[in-house]
Parts: structure tokens; sequence; C-alpha cells
């Protein structure tokens, strides 16, 4: 398996399964000087991890964060820094009854055709376990931007099955709650939905919206490497995504011009309906991307699927699953906006010198 690597300067490599020893990456190029803590890394990881409320996975991982390398008396070094976090609670028994059997929805049937390997412990490589390794990176690439150029990354729930969330934004509420939702007076709603949702042992997607203050105009590069594209990878690199939108995204199917162009004034922009990305590159307007998670797949309602021999079975997910996995997308959107504004931050400065 090959592509476990993205970014051009700041590269992020990430390995390791759900249920095997430990998961890790390894971040190279990271400059020096940066100080840094596996207590800081571990506070982002605590707003991803998994049961932190009824209304996700139960699996209880620690997620202690050790930094092998690249990390000297509490600073980067510039030399690759390495990051590993064990798995402590796997229950591989859990999907014994479905050693053979490919679960719908998942990657089973992919990876059981290119690779002809059927590693069926948690979803192995596919699991979004992995995330975990990108929010650890993440962390190092958010302090950076912000030290540099007080960059300021915010993701939240925008909307949850039917339950759009971001009509009235509270900036100061989003972290309070485990939903990520920024209107806390829908906090009950989201928990009845998903109490109701997960006694019915069925799921449901969410869309995840982030947004990046004060990336200075110009990162960005023309023609293959524009930013919103590398966003738009990045995110749809994620478990679960199967959408993102930059900016107004899919409304400017039907917006006129004269309404999504963002006119300029004396004052600046007048809108941002190009989502801070023109031809490409940064205007300096803020950075916004939104990302849809499909319901999750893994269900103990029983459906129809083959087994590896071809033969026609019932599937019925055992396991510790999340009734919507979009609940957790939050910190794991920040921090895939962080390493590629950070590596193009670094690719800016290596052609233009700022
Ligand atoms: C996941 C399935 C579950 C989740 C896991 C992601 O795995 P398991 O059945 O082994 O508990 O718990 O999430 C995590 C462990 C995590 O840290 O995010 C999946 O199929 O993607």
């Amino acid at each position: 398996m090959s592509h476990n690597t993205f970014g051009k300067l700041l590269r992020c490599t990430t390995f390791g399964e759900s249920h095997g020893p430990a998961i890790g990456c390894v971040v190279d190029g990271f400059p020096p000087g940066l100080e840094i803590s596996p207590e800081e890394i571990k506070r982002e990881l605590e707003r991803r991890a998994t049961g932190r409320s009824r209304h996700t996975s139960q699996r209880k991982e620690a997620d202690d964060v050790q930094i092998l390398s690249g990390v000297f008396e509490g600073r980067t070094t510039g030399t690759p820094i390495a990051l590993v976090i064990e798995n402590t609670d796997a229950r591989s028994r859990d999907y014994a009854n479905i050693k053979d059997s490919i679960r719908p929805g998942h990657a089973d049937f992919t990876y059981w055709k290119k690779y002809g390997i059927r590693d069926y412990r948690g979803g192995g490589r596919s699991s979004a376990r992995e995330t975990t390794m990108r929010v650890a990176a993440g962390a190092l690439a958010r302090k950076w931007l912000q030290q540099e150029y007080a960059i300021e990354i915010q993701g939240w729930l925008a909307q949850l099955g039917p339950i759009r969330t971001d009509s009235e934004m509270d900036w100061s509420v989003i972290d309070d709650n485990v939903f990520f939702c920024p209107n806390a007076s829908l906090v009950p709603e989201l928990e009845a939905f998903m109490d109701q949702l997960r006694k019915s042992g069925d799921s449901v997607g969410a869309r995840v919206n982030v947004i990046a203050r004060n990336v200075p105009p110009g990162w960005g590069e023309p023609v293959y490497g524009k930013l919103d594209a590398e966003l738009a990878a990045a995110m749809m690199s994620i478990n679960a995504a199967k959408g993102v939108e930059i900016g107004a995204g899919f409304e400017s199917v039907t917006q006129q011009g004269t309404e999504h162009r963002d006119e300029i004034t004396a004052e600046g922009f007048q809108s941002n309906h190009a989502g801070g990305i023109l031809g490409g590159i940064s205007s300096g307007q803020d950075v916004v991307v939104s990302t849809a998670f499909k319901p999750t797949s893994s269900l103990r309602i029983p459906c129809r699927s083959v087994d590896t021999g071809g033969r026609e079975v019932e599937v019925v997910t055992k396991g510790r699953h999340d009734p919507c996995v979009g609940i957790r997308a939050t910190p794991i959107v920040e921090a895939m906006m962080a390493l590629v504004l950070m590596d193009h931050a670094l690719r800016h400065r290596g052609q233009i010198g700022a």
C-alpha cells in the first residue's frame, strides 16, 4: 500500500491500523524552534477522542502520544518528528463474525479487490482511528501558524442529519459541547435525535465547516497546486467524507455573477462567496471549507452482502461504532486545514521568500 504521505514541503506520513499495536506519523520538513509538548498535542487529541459522550464510539483509548524524534528540550529541531500512539482498547473479537464478509458501505470491498487481503480487525488501515495522527500532526501545524501569522482555525458542526445547526453562530460555545455545535440551545435537540437514532441502530450523516482567519494573501500555487484543490483533496481524504465545498460551493450553481463576485471597495471585500481563495491563491479573506460526511456504514441492523468467496451472506456489524462520524470530525477538518495551510506557507516562502 503506497501514498500514505501528503504535503509538498511539510510532509506528513501516517502508518498503522486500528487494531495493530500502535498508530503513528512522521512529520518531515517542520521548521526548528517551535515549542511543543506531548500535553499540548494531547489536548487536541482529546477533542477528537472516542468515548467523550454516549453519542460516539465507546472504545476507550488513552491516546497518549509519544514524541520519538524531532523534538529536543521541548523544541522542534528541524529533523523528522515521529509521533506514536499505542492502541490499548482494540477488541478484534467483535469482528470475528464478519471475518470473511464484506461490510457494505465500507472499504472492505475495494481493499479486498485491490490488495486481495482482508484485514477485518476494526477496519484495519481504513479505520477512522488513523485520523488520530492527522490531529496530532495538525496540533503542531496549528501552533506554528498561530505563532508565525496569528492564524486562527475553528471548525464546527453545521448540520447533523436533518438538523441545521449554524443559522445562528456563537463561536464561544463550540468547544463547550460534544457536538461542536455553535448554537447551545440546539444541543438538547441533537441529543434527543442521537438517542433515538442509536436506539434504532441506524446512523446519519453530517456537515462540518471550518474557517481559517488571518491567512495572508498569496498562498496557493497555480495551476496544479491550487490552495482550494489541495484543501479539497485533504478533506476528501478523511474517512467517510463524500463532498467538499469551498466558500459558496454548490450554491454557486444557482447564483448569478453579480451576486457571486465579491465586490471590492477601499474597505476591502464586500462578501466572501469565494471562500477566501481566488485563482487557487488565498485572497486574505477567511478561508472557508465545508465537508459532507456520510452516515456510518457499521450498523447492527442486518443487511445483504457477500463473503470473500462470493456467497450471499447477512452482515451485522458488532463493535463500538459512532452513529454519526461527523460528531467527531471537527478537530480532524481543523487539523487538515492547518497542515495544508502550513505546507502552502512554506511553499510560498520557498518561491517568494516572504
Ligand atoms: C471505526 C470503528 C470503531 C471506532 C473507531 C473507528 O472501531 P472499533 O470497533 O475498533 O472500536 O471506535 O474509532 C477509533 C478507535 C478512533 O480512535 O477514532 C471505524 O470503522 O472507522
